[in-house]
């Protein structure tokens, strides 16, 4: 007999506690139909604002060791434009959380609104973003201002809230907290971390947009700790991000206080094979020592 992989988080009912993290091949309906039939338990879009933007020009991505470095700039086609690409990738079995953004918490209410309204499951406030400026971690760095936001969302919407958090703060406990306090239903953390890379030859910076946001395996301890520490003193779901890769990645965040992970990266390195290995794994992980369940792996290391 195997454990019980589904998980509820916030409402939403999962088929596994897996993730397609916002911003991977986040647009298309048909390939996110893709990543369904790989065995993803929800799916989070790419991030949707209140008007279509282009995003920054190229190279807007580079590989580093252990990772990427990403400055897309929030491209994407607009909340109008994308409620007739939700009506196609909501013909999928998974939740689908519509990723959105804003620059004030009025324009975050307005795209949640319209998203709910289109049929998204779940909302996740970006809040975030680490190079766009005004939009992202201007909002996310400051508590008063994360928690307009989300009084002004949750105050709009029936459907369960997340925040995602940055990791580029002091303290991210505190920041959860407000998120929390100010009604959000579960935290997603973390964003990617403030990074940049510069070609030694040309002497420039490779982004176009210069600083941009370092994603994979090199974030992973740090989004560990970010989870670990939030998990303790919330009384919400996390739902943890940063360089999963692998089987034995899932079950270090879910150990760490995760009630979900969010993969992004690591199908740049593999395909979308990923998620039925990393779902078989924590599967097996689970009847090898003895836990009947995910949730009763969540936050394990807690006791220690
Ligand atoms: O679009 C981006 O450049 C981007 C976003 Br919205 C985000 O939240 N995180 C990131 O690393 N890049």
């Amino acid at each position: 007999m195997g454990s019980k992989l589904s998980v509820n988080i916030a409402g939403l009912k999962l088929r596994n506690p897996t993730m397609l993290a916002a911003g991977i091949l986040g647009i298309s309906g048909l390939t996110l139909r893709r990543v369904v039939e790989a065995g993803v338990g929800a799916i989070v879009t790419k991030s949707i604002g209140p008007k279509p933007r282009v995003g920054y020009p190229n190279p807007t991505i580079v590989e580093v060791n252990c990772g990427f470095l990403n400055g897309m700039g929030l491209p994407n086609p607009g909340a109008d434009a994308f409620v007739e690409e939700l009506r196609v990738i909501k013909e999928s079995e998974v939740p689908v959380i519509v990723s959105i953004f804003g620059f004030t918490p009025r324009q975050f209410e307005t795209v949640a609104v319209k998203m709910v309204e289109a049929g998204a499951d779940a909302v996740e406030l970006n809040v975030s973003c680490p190079h766009v400026s005004e939009v992202g971690v201007e909002i996310g760095q400051n508590p008063q201002l994360i928690g307009e936001v989300v009084k002004r969302v949750k105050s709009a919407v029936s459907k369960p809230v997340f925040t995602k958090l940055t990791p580029n703060v002091t303290d991210v406990v505190e920041i959860a907290k407000a998120a929390v306090e100010a009604g959000s239903d579960a935290i997603t953390a973390v964003n990617t971390f403030r990074a940049m890379a510069i070609d030694i030859e040309t002497g420039r910076p490779i982004l176009a947009c210069k600083i941009g946001g370092l994603s994979g395996p090199a974030i992973k301890p740090i989004a560990i700790r970010c989870v670990y520490e939030i998990s303790r003193v919330v009384d919400v779901p996390v739902v943890g991000c940063g360089g999963i890769s692998n089987w034995q990645d899932a079950v270090e965040f879910i150990l760490a206080g995760a009630s979900a992970v969010q993969i992004g990266t690591a199908i740049a390195y593999n395909d979308f094979n990923v998620f039925h290995d990393i779902v078989d794994g924590i599967q097996a992980y689970l009847v090898r020592k003895g836990y009947g369940s995910v949730e009763k792996l969540v936050g394990a290391s807690h006791k220690y």
